[in-house]
């Protein structure tokens, strides 16, 4: 994937990087094929796929959690607070299970590492789950979420994050299938050792790789 190696490896490429290279890479619009993984169609438009119904959120009482094991808070931040981290722009492709797949996608947030640093300590374990308003959770390991290759939006394309899509703020993991980018997120735990969410718990796969169409558990 052109994206992924001119990146070091699954890191997200920044927006601007990548808007100054773009001259590099000629007619890659025309050659997308690189791009979507096997068993996937490219779609222009923004399908909204939830479980259950789009959250009410009032932004004065919103905040973002970072976990411990233990349940103990070692980050918390409110709407302003969030806004106030230093930002990431990304323009990515995200590819649902359901086999649609959208290039150049354009989302801004806040990175895992920043968020992570801003705790002022390490990651307490190797695995994270996402949770969620209205229930949904979803498990990440941090080495799918570090070294830049995730995002907390709270952007998409140029907008505040449409409530539909995640809004006010969604986790963004693009290099996996897109059930891992979490909705309405308000929280991201560590957890001891990876264990399923809601999509892994019926039947998905654990990590979702859809280069390696891991769609389903024992893919
Ligand atoms: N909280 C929450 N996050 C979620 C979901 C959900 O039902 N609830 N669906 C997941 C799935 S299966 C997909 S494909 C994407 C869809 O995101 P979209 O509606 O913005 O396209 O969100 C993911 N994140
Ligand atoms: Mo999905």
């Amino acid at each position: 994937m052109q994206q992924r190696e001119a990146n070091n490896g699954d890191r997200l490429p920044l927006f601007e990087d990548d808007m100054s290279t773009r001259g590099f890479r000629g007619k890659r619009r025309d050659a997308p094929s690189g791009r979507v993984p096997p068993g996937q169609y490219l779609t222009s438009d923004f399908p909204v796929l939830s479980a259950g119904p789009t959250p009410r959120i009032s932004l004065d009482t919103w905040s973002l959690a970072i976990e411990h094991p233990a349940r103990r808070e070692i980050g918390r931040w409110t709407w302003e607070g969030l806004l106030g981290l230093p930002a990431t722009e990304v323009k990515v492709d995200i590819h649902c299970v359901t086999k649609w797949s959208k290039l150049d996608t354009r989302w801004k947030g806040v990175t895992f590492d920043t968020l992570l640093e801003a705790t002022g300590q390490p990651a307490p374990t190797q695995f994270v789950m996402a949770l969620c308003d209205g229930d949904y959770a979803t498990n990440v390991s941090v080495a799918d979420l570090e070294g830049g290759k995730a995002l907390v939006a709270y952007a998409y394309d140029g907008q505040p994050l449409a409530p539909e899509h995640g809004g006010p703020v969604r986790l963004l993991v693009p290099h996996l299938y897109f059930w891992k980018s979490a909705k309405w997120l308000r929280a991201l735990r560590f957890i001891p050792a990876d264990s399923p969410g809601f999509w892994e718990s019926h039947g998905y796969h654990i990590r979702g790789d859809p280069w390696k169409q891991e769609r389903y558990e024992g893919d």
